[in-house]
């Protein structure tokens, strides 16, 4: 989850995550150099007496900066594109769950079971445990077996939500009448929160998303006693 006065990203939980990091601070790398070099030709140019009155232009530096700047542009472009084709790809995934937006929580649908399903909404503040986080927790946490391959279907019910969880680098949008579908591995066991990331009305703010990595026994058990229950 996020941490006062954080600044950047949250830690990666997930390979794809890992490769958003790298790219950010490559393109944040980019930034500082641009940066760095406008500001170096500000201060020379204040700061000098020499001008160049007659000369009206000159194909050498234009091409330079034509050259330079598309150069750039595709460093920055190529590993973007790369990462964005990652994160479509869904390679057999060990368990499927259906992520099913509403005015105002969040349903899932373990699609390999028979009828495990239920509905998590927000554990208002004054319900909390101690030790649980405010507009965070949710009654019903989605659970996962670490290290494998989940895929999530997305949907809504009634308007736009999205499905989001930094941690994770998953961030999907939630359409009604369409079924979307985005998958990642968890890295480590962990419990990682996300929040409803399109407006959505009223009660937007409290719809978080909890998935729980546990390995994969526990997760066993867990859907064992789910079925029970139901
Ligand atoms: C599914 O999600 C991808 C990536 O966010 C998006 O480009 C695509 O348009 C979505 N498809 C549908 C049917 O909503
Ligand atoms: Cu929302």
């Amino acid at each position: 989850m996020a941490h006062p006065s954080q600044l950047g990203f949250q830690d990666a939980a997930s390979p794809v995550m890992e490769e958003l990091l790298h790219f950010h601070d490559h393109a944040l790398m980019i930034v500082f150099l641009i940066s760095t070099l406008v500001l170096y030709i500000i201060v020379v140019m204040v700061t000098t007496k020499l001008t160049n009155k007659y000369i009206l232009d000159s194909q050498e530096i234009e091409i330079v900066w034509t050259i330079l700047p598309a150069v750039i542009l595709i460093m920055i472009a190529l590993p973007s594109l790369r990462i964005l084709y990652l994160m479509d790809e869904v390679n057999d995934p060990h368990l499927t769950v259906k992520a099913m937006g509403h005015q105002w929580y969040w349903s899932y649908e373990y699609t390999d079971y028979e009828n495990l399903a239920f509905d998590s909404y927000m554990i208002p503040t004054q319900d909390l445990a101690p030790g649980q986080f405010r507009l965070l927790e949710t009654d019903h946490r989605m659970v996962i077996p670490m290290e494998s391959p989940v895929r999530v279907l997305v949907s809504a019910e009634d308007v736009l939500h999205s499905w989001a969880v930094p941690a994770l680098g998953v961030k999907m949008d939630a359409v009604p009448g369409r079924l979307n579908q985005t998958s990642f591995i968890t890295s480590r066991p962990g419990v990682f929160y996300g929040q409803c990331s399109e407006i959505c009305g009223a009660n937007h703010s409290f719809m978080p998303i909890v998935v729980e990595a546990v390995p994969l026994e526990h997760f066993e058990n867990w859907s064992s006693l789910m079925l029970e229950d139901a």
